[in-house]
């Protein structure tokens, strides 16, 4: 089976597991009111797409609807974030100066489609960084029981390439390792480095709840299209959650770092014309709602002459 960590769990047994497999599972390292308030929260925000003045998912392709930002969510998703253990493990594997570059999750819908092959993150400049590969921990919780579409990992392909997207015909070829299914119940914590070669797991047989916490040095320079982007802006937080954070909680988080803040940053368009419909849409009901005050206000003109 895989690297299980069950209990007796410490930075050092996960660095360890990290270091030679790429991948840990803690199963049910969330439970109890914590699980539940996040679960609460993401539940929410699947409730219908973002728009206008409603907080929501965001999609853009078919399987996948994003939850953008879940540190602004529910208390949990930031206890989680700055956990000792958590914290502990990235800053001993990545580097004293690691940060929380990104925190999302997303709901996977159920479908035999083969949508999210097996790669290694791309995350880097690979263009200007070649002779090593930057060090990157993604967190991922499951806020559901996984009993198909998991996470699944090779274990101890991590630290071997570039991170690119890889064709199935490579794995168990070029790519060698057991493959580790992570399926576990709502909670379930991975720990995995993003070199390695991962992908979800097909098929998707339930819906799945998930969020996938990205940790890297703000110090290593990014790749083209996620500054074009804007994927690791720094992170939007809610002040409601923030009162226990300490020192360390804080450079965690990156409070204060504008490394990768873009002022004028501008999304480029995409969805224009539906944009434009919508838009219009929402002008002419605001409009027509509007005409009973018109009708009023005219009234009171004619009638005053
Ligand atoms: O959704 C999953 O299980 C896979 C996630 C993944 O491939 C990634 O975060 O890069």
């Amino acid at each position: 089976m895989g690297t299980l960590i069950e209990e007796t769990t410490s930075v050092a047994s996960v660095v360890e597991a990290l270091d030679r497999d790429g991948v840990v599972v803690l199963p049910e390292f969330a439970t109890g009111a914590w699980l539940a308030g996040m679960q609460r929260a993401f539940r929410q925000n699947l409730a219908r797409p973002r728009w206008n003045h409603f907080d929501g998912y965001r999609q853009t392709e078919l399987f996948r609807h994003m939850v953008e930002d879940v540190l602004m969510l529910d208390q949990g998703f930031v206890d989680l974030a700055v956990h000792p253990l958590v914290a502990g493990v990235v800053r001993e594997y990545v580097g004293a100066d690691v940060q929380l570059r990104e925190a999302k999750g997303w709901l996977s819908l159920p479908t035999k489609r083969d949508f999210h092959g097996w790669h290694g993150d791309a995350w880097y400049d690979q263009a200007t960084i070649k002779d090593r590969i930057p060090r990157e921990v993604k967190a991922a919780m499951y806020l559901t029981d996984v009993r198909s579409g998991a996470f699944a990992y090779v274990k101890g392909s991590h630290r071997q390439q570039a991170p690119r997207m890889i064709r199935k015909s490579e794995v168990g070829d070029k790519v060698k390792g057991e493959i580790l299914e992570c399926f576990g119940k709502a909670g379930t914590l991975v720990l995995f480095d993003t070199s390695g070669v991962h992908r979800q797991n097909m098929p998707i047989l339930e819906p799945r709840w998930a969020i996938f916490y990205n940790y890297h040095q703000p110090t290593v320079p990014l790749q083209k299209e996620d500054v074009v982007g804007y994927r690791y802006h720094p992170l939007l937080l809610n002040a409601a959650f923030l009162g226990g954070l300490d020192e360390a909680g804080r450079q965690l988080l990156g409070f204060g770092d504008k490394t990768h803040y873009q002022p004028d940053y501008e999304r480029p368009p995409r969805f224009e014309v539906i944009q434009a419909i919508n838009h219009a849409l929402l002008l002419a009901k605001i409009r027509l709602e509007d005409i009973p005050v018109l009708l009023k206000d005219l009234a009171r003109h004619y009638l005053k002459r």
